[in-house]
């Protein structure tokens, strides 16, 4: 009895200590002060949402489309998870589907059975598509490495956007044309990572990939996508430099490029420092390129968590309510999505467990599908957010 109580002492005292710590390092001392009491405070946040509005029709209010990363695997045997991204969801995009080892395993055989599956699932439920990804240095096939080369990638490379983007086209609101092209540790001075285009191709692959895109389904909406530069470490703001950088070069030479996207893997434990301020004046620069900006992937880890619910699910659903009422006030956000619906299905259970093997709980529906406070973060986002 003793050592439980100690027990749930203790993991109160973490949960508090990481709220403390959330408050000041995410600098949001102008919203809440800055002591200890008035952090503690945050813990008695009560995230009211008024009315029982899906997230859609939220966003929808607001000229906003908020939806998520579905995979064929769990929607087309798990009805009542489909029923939630029914009920929640203005937008879908395939999770894996559309990757280029998906699509094109075997060398000049594309099978599309799986993303035309989610896109019927779209139709049907009347939500937008997106397109995710076509361009990535992952998930290429087992082929690749034995057939490209110098001599035939160009032809390859336009052949398979080619033929994604004709398949789909007409049909979705938006693609991820490029995916995680920048990696500053690979020593370029344009900051693009060695990916095996740019071995075979040179660095205008990019500008390539967006104009046979653009070719192939004129009417969507072309995105760069990136990940790891939210934050106002050295790191992410040289990242947000080289991004800019890069939109501006694509955009100089008059490629199809028309919105950023911003994958937003969040933390949870607060140990990484988010400044609004100034991640409102990079968005303020990227719209100022005429881009729009999507928030493609959006979830938040909880692995170095206190193990209490009730505490945990704050802390998750406080940042979500942060980040995305700093994203919205820039009038070029048009779209959020988070990567997963509810926490039965993330691929943040393999990519950050927790270590007391409990389960995570990074997404706005719990594993029964059931609305938490994460969703309740992302509904009050909405609610408060300027009408585009
Ligand atoms: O969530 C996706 C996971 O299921 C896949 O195994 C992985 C490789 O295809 O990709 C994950 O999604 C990634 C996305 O495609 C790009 N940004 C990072 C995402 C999480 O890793």
């Amino acid at each position: 009895m003793f050592s439980k109580r100690m027990t749930r002492r203790r993991s109160l005292w973490l949960g508090l200590g990481s709220l403390a710590t959330i408050g000041i390092s995410k600098g949001l001392s102008h919203k809440y002060g800055s002591s200890y009491m008035q952090s503690l405070d945050r813990k008695h946040k009560d995230f009211q949402v008024v009315g029982t509005a899906s997230l859609r029709q939220r966003a929808a209010a607001k000229g906003l489309i908020y939806g998520s990363a579905g995979n064929y695997e769990t929607l087309s045997v798990d009805p009542t998870l489909a029923n939630s991204f029914a009920q929640e969801c203005g937008i879908l995009v395939p999770e894996g589907e559309l990757k280029w080892g998906f699509v094109q395993g075997i060398r000049n055989r594309f099978d599309f059975t799986q993303g035309d599956w989610l896109a019927n699932f779209t139709r049907t439920h009347n939500m937008l598509l997106r397109g995710h990804t076509l361009v990535w240095h992952l998930v290429l096939p087992e082929w690749f490495e034995k057939v490209v080369n110098r001599q035939n990638a160009e032809r390859i490379f336009i052949e398979h956007i080619a033929t994604v983007t004709k398949h789909y086209a007409g049909q979705m609101h938006s693609w991820d044309v490029v995916n995680e092209a920048i990696d500053l540790d690979h020593g370029r001075s344009d900051g693009l990572r060695q990916s095996p285009w740019l071995k075979f191709l040179g660095p205008d692959y990019i500008e390539l990939a967006f104009r046979v895109a653009a070719e192939a389904d004129p009417k969507a909406l072309l995105v760069y996508n990136e990940t790891a530069f939210e934050y106002n470490s050295s790191r992410d703001k040289a990242r947000r430099t080289a991004i800019l950088k890069l939109l501006e070069r694509l955009k100089s030479k008059g490629a199809p490029i028309h919105a950023l996207g911003i994958q937003s893997h969040l933390r949870g434990d607060g140990k990484a420092d988010f400044n609004a301020k100034n991640f409102r004046s990079f968005l303020a620069d990227v719209a100022s390129l005429g881009l729009k900006i999507l928030i493609t992937e959006l979830d938040v880890t909880d692995d170095e968590l206190t193990a209490d619910i009730d505490i945990r699910d704050r802390i998750i659903a406080d940042v979500y309510e942060d980040y995305l009422s700093t994203v919205l006030d820039e009038p070029a956000v048009i779209a959020v999505l988070t990567w997963g619906l509810s926490d039965k299905v993330t691929w943040i259970s393999e990519y950050a467990p927790r270590s007391d093997g409990k389960a995570v709980r990074p997404l706005p529906l719990d594993d029964s599908f059931q609305r938490k406070l994460a969703w309740n973060g992302i509904a009050r986002a909405f609610d408060n957010a300027p009408k585009r």
